[in-house]
């Protein structure tokens, strides 16, 4: 929600990263806040790497229409049993960015968390931009066949590997770009009272998780660690 801060004379937007579990959400706002945060960015609560809470980072993006602009990149939690957390955040968004592991598992794990945001996309028309990452991965499809399997071949889509930092820089800015273009449309932005996220994580804290379909990820992902180390 694009808010003017009084206090400090500037325009501030939160970009939300969503996408299936370990599709690269907490990489990408890592290497952004590694690249561009003037302060270390809180690290999120993580269980075999996988978020529980959620991951920020804030800093300067530049001007819009003189005003400086302060951007904060979230990145949601992926695992089933968080859908309740995801929705929390991404009414928060002035944009989207859902990452999409490449590969043909991934789409397919793409697809089924694409759907619910799908819709409430439409309704606030929040702008998306789509990053199909992990390009890297011997059997990934081109980032215009990911889009056209999550089911929105219009939108912008970036291929990205953002494990060595390559596309997120370009993907942050094609979503900057995008609320860029959702605010010259409106005639005026509402000067409403920015809340840090420091508050949303109290906010996030209350609300219900999914607590069966959280454990049956966690079990699979465990599962999956064990296998790869026994010999
Ligand atoms: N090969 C490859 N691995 C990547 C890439 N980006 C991220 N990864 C790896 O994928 C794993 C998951 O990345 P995360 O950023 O934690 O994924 P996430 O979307 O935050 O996962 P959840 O928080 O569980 O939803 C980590 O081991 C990353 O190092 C990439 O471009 N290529
Ligand atoms: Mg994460």
């Amino acid at each position: 929600v694009t808010t003017f801060d009084l206090a400090s004379r500037c325009l501030r937007l939160r970009i939300v990263y969503d996408g299936a579990v370990g599709c690269g959400k907490t990489t990408n706002v890592r290497a952004l806040g590694a690249m561009f945060a003037s302060e270390p960015s809180p690290v999120a609560d993580e269980l075999f790497g996988r978020t529980l809470s959620f991951d920020w980072t804030t800093f300067r993006a530049g001007t819009f229409r003189e005003v400086p602009t302060i951007a904060t990149v979230l990145g949601a939690p992926g695992a089933r049993g968080f859908e309740a957390r995801r929705r929390h955040l991404l009414a928060e968004a002035d944009a989207v960015v859902f990452v999409c592991e490449s590969t043909r598992e991934g789409v397919i794990r793409g697809r089924a968390a694409i759907a619910p945001l799908l819709s409430a996309i439409e309704h606030r028309r929040i702008p998306m931009v789509v990053q199909a990452n992990q390009q890297d991965r011997p059997d990934s499809l081109p980032p215009p066949a990911v889009a056209l399997a999550l089911g929105c071949p219009e939108g912008p889509v970036l291929g990205a590997v953002a494990r060595e930092g390559t596309g997120v820089v370009d993907t942050f800015l094609a979503a900057l770009q995008r609320v860029h273009a959702a605010l010259e449309k409106q005639d005026a932005t509402p000067a409403r009272a920015y809340v840090p996220p420091e508050n949303l994580a109290a906010a996030l804290a209350n609300v219900p998780l999914d607590v069966d379909a959280a454990s049956e990820t966690l079990l699979e992902l465990l599962s999956a660690e064990l296998a790869q180390r026994s010999p």
